[in-house]
């Protein structure tokens, strides 16, 4: 989801070149980027983050200005069912791309995708960049590893590479695997089942009480551009310079990673009631716990499914952006209700 998004608004912005990473499928999903195929600034290449050799040669070949990670086992409860995978792909597949912009492009500007799971505990809310860092799932745990890697890097090696922190944001291109996808397929596919008259099958969740802090990637791609640009780097600076070390070390840690957050929480459960209603059903909610579900009518359209629960889930999560609106002038176009909307919007239209 993150990187088509945030290849479009390079492509509309900038006058860079894009290259797509992709890992060899045999039966590749190219249902993100199709748009961007003929786009004759675009390209894609072949390369694996678990693969140290093809990212050397990857940074080696092309060169990059910027390197944008979006690589990752990013869904958490996976996490719990490939461990091993999950760190092989979110920790040491940083530590590759650092080691070869390290090596072989050292005036290479890195971003990390960091994420509000490394704040699974709240200490204080809203939660900021000064927030307490703390796991609650393998997940959690190779993204704060990621995040010590990047750290370490740009003290040692004067990169300028950077983790933002990212709170949980959607958009119409997000996997059914992610819950508002799934809510929004799901409301689709139950609207057009009430309206030919059959009798809905019910969409099935787990925990619907936790919170989450949702917005529309296309906003946080324009917080990440800005964290990559930040003032300390806007001349410009040929290559040879930055590896004179014209900057000093001091400099590059005034380097700042942003939290980026929408500043508002809500419910599962809220999202699914707001999900139905931007699809003109209001439902009503009744029971508790496991034999909780939702109704239209006389229709049940939600219920509890144990399997999926998680061996442990981050309860309450609200984030603050006031950093990255106050220095950088980071704001958000996109809130809840209109991201819920877009969302449930775009996949009634699919399904009829
Ligand atoms: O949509 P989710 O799977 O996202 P989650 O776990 O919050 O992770 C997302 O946001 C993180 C940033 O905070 C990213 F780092 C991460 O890569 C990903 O983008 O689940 C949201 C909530 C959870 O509390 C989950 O337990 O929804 C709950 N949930 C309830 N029923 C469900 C379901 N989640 C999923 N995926 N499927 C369900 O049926």
């Amino acid at each position: 989801m993150d990187g088509p998004h945030m290849a479009d608004l390079l492509l509309e912005t900038t006058d860079l070149d894009i290259i797509g990473v992709l890992r060899r499928q045999s039966n590749p999903n190219t249902v993100n980027y199709a748009h961007l195929i003929k786009n004759p600034r675009f390209k894609i290449i072949s390369a694996d983050i678990t693969d140290p050799v093809s990212i050397n040669r990857l940074v080696q070949e092309h060169k990059p200005e910027y390197f944008f990670n979006f690589c990752a086992q990013s869904h958490v409860a996976e996490s719990w069912i490939a461990p091993v995978m999950t760190f092989e792909v979110n920790a040491m597949g940083v530590l590759y791309c650092l080691e070869a912009i390290r090596l072989y492009c050292p005036q290479c500007r890195f971003y990390s995708a960091g994420t509000s799971e490394q704040f699974s505990e709240p200490i204080y809310l809203p939660m900021d960049e000064l927030h307490q860092q703390s796991s609650k799932s393998p997940y959690g745990s190779s993204k704060i590893a990621a995040s010590h890697l990047v750290n370490t890097y740009r003290k040692s090696y004067n990169l300028y590479a950077i983790h933002g922190i990212l709170f949980n944001h959607e958009s119409e291109r997000r996997a059914e695997s992610f819950l508002p996808r799934k809510i929004s397929i799901g409301v689709a596919r139950i609207s057009k089942e009430i309206t030919g008259g059959e009798v809905p099958v019910p969409i099935s969740v787990g925990n619907i009480h936790a919170k989450r802090d949702w917005s529309y990637a296309p906003d946080f791609c324009r917080g990440i551009w800005l964290m990559m640009n930040q003032e300390l780097y806007r001349e410009d600076l040929k290559a040879e310079e930055y590896q004179q070390e014209s900057y000093s070390k001091e400099a590059i840690c005034k380097l700042r990673e942003y939290v980026l957050a929408s500043g508002s929480t809500h419910s599962v459960k809220d999202l699914i009631s707001l999900a139905f209603s931007a699809a003109g059903h209001e439902i009503a909610w009744q029971g508790e716990e496991l034999n909780e579900k939702a109704f239209v009518g006389n229709n049940c359209v939600v219920e509890i499914n144990k399997e999926f629960y998680r061996p442990a889930d981050v309860i309450y999560l609200h984030g603050t952006s006031e950093k990255i609106e106050r220095e950088l002038g980071w704001k958000a176009q996109v809130g809840f209700e209109e991201l819920v909307r877009r969302m449930v919007k775009h996949d009634l239209k699919k399904i009829n």
